[in-house]
């Protein structure tokens, strides 16, 4: 087991509903702790960035949009094993596939509006914590 650091949006979805502080519970209760937290007003620029990983897939259209509608929440999480944990609490990404008690079948409203993201590896973990978050803006 190693202490890890990932990183999580609560996406427009979310804030729209005031789920903040619902979907945070379920992150304490898995044991991840918030060691750092903004709300942000994502640019259309800051989206693409974000997600150009997927520029080439066909949901890309929709993508950028969906998560520019309103306000996210960027997080940064710290726990052990925080990567796979963190997935494991967000469930599937098509809320459908998730399993019972997960962020995306308790909350999510469909696969383009699920709420949440998590990093999926150490690489990216490291590359969007850099995106969002200073160093003295996560404190452990
Ligand atoms: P993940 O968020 O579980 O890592 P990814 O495959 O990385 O899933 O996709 C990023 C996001 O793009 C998903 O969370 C979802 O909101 C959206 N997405 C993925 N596949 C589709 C699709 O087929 N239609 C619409 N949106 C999609
Ligand atoms: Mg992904």
């Amino acid at each position: 087991m190693a202490i890890e650091r990932t990183f999580s949006i609560l996406k427009p979805d979310a804030t729209e509903r005031n789920l903040t502080g619902a979907i945070n519970a379920l992150i304490e209760k898995a044991g991840l702790r918030i060691v750092a937290q903004k709300r942000v007003q994502m640019t259309r620029e800051q989206a693409e960035t974000f997600y150009a990983i997927h520029k080439a897939r066909p949901f890309f259209g929709e993508l950028v949009p969906t998560m520019t509608a309103g306000p996210v929440v960027v997080q940064v999480l710290e726990g052990e094993d925080a990567i796979i944990n963190y997935r494991d609490v967000l469930g599937a990404t098509d809320p459908a596939k998730a399993a019972r008690g997960t962020i995306r079948k308790e909350f999510a409203l469909s696969l383009g509006e699920n709420s949440a993201h998590g990093s999926d590896s150490p690489e990216t973990a490291l590359a969007e914590i850099a995106q969002w978050f200073s160093g003295n803006e996560i404190v452990g």
